[in-house]
């Protein structure tokens, strides 16, 4: 996959070379490049926003700026094409590709639109299912909006040469979309396979069967006088996973009970929750 992020604070997008993102990126299964959206300005002082029309509190990002620069990016033309992919911040074990090999972005089949996807408290809620979604494009767009937004003209257009999409992180207000872009590409990123050491791991993630996960435990058995629950000792496989169920349903019911009308429950899950 390749992810590219358009922002006016590139330094911000700088964790994407960590961890399990640089792992990705070391391995040649991630590109990511990383735009300053003022190389797209024209004038002196490198102006991205204005005043709203009709008046108001804040700036509004200019289309005339944002739309060459997704122009660009799409096409891995000008300004976007100058600027170096990121490298992984540390070497790690095992890398199939050596630090500082060239990889050929990949050609872009016709017809096939990249993704854009534009962070804003005013899009639609992100979820592991879009995470899922996207963990299968082949080429992921990010725009990042400060102050009061971008210009709307911005996204109707880039429907032209983008399948497009506004999303929120969540009800809250951040100062600008980077941190959502780090967030969205993280549960993005680590979907991908090849990406996550244990391929079984994301199988029972929180939100993967729409229930929460359940509390884990490890050695030691006893710890500052509190045990592990006996059951996970009892090696009786079908009794732990029906414990398992039972502390995701009870624990859902008591934190994200909405999350219970989502989900199908069998007569033993209703059971659980006093329901039969
Ligand atoms: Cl995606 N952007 C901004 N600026 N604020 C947010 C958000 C995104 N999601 C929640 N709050």
């Amino acid at each position: 996959m390749r992810i590219d992020v358009v922002t006016i604070f590139p330094e911000y997008l700088d964790p994407f070379r960590h961890a399990l993102l640089g792992k990705a990126i070391e391995n040649g299964i991630l590109q990511v490049g990383v735009h300053n959206l003022r190389q797209w300005t024209h004038d002196v002082h490198q102006a991205v926003d204005s005043t709203p029309c009709g008046g108001g509190p804040g700036m509004v990002m200019k289309p005339d700026v944002w739309g060459p620069a997704l122009d660009d990016v799409a096409a891995g033309t000008g300004p976007a094409a100058a600027t170096a992919d990121l490298v992984s911040a540390t070497p790690h074990k095992g890398a199939v590709t050596a630090g500082g090999v060239e990889i050929k972005r990949p050609e872009a089949p016709q017809g096939d639109k990249p993704l854009l996807v534009v962070p804003t408290p005013a899009g639609a809620q992100f979820t592991q299912e879009m995470a899922a979604r996207w963990s299968q494009e082949r080429h992921v767009v990010f725009a990042c909006g400060r102050y009061e937004g971008i210009d709307q003209r911005v996204v109707e257009d880039a429907e032209n040469r983008y399948r497009v999409e506004e999303v929120s992180i969540g009800d809250y207000v951040l100062i600008g979309g980077e941190v959502a872009v780090l967030v969205m590409a993280e549960a993005m990123v680590r979907l991908i396979s090849g990406v996550l050491g244990n391929r079984a791991s994301h199988e029972e993630d929180s939100f993967q069967d729409g229930l929460l996960e359940g509390p884990s435990y490890t050695r030691p058995r006893e710890w500052r006088g509190l045990e592990v629950p006996e059951v996970l000792f009892s090696g009786n496989h079908a009794k732990i996973e029906q414990w398992r169920r039972e502390q995701s349903l009870l624990r859902t019911r008591q934190r994200r009970p909405e999350l219970l009308d989502q989900v199908e429950l069998s007569t033993s899950d209703r059971q659980v929750l006093g329901w039969d």
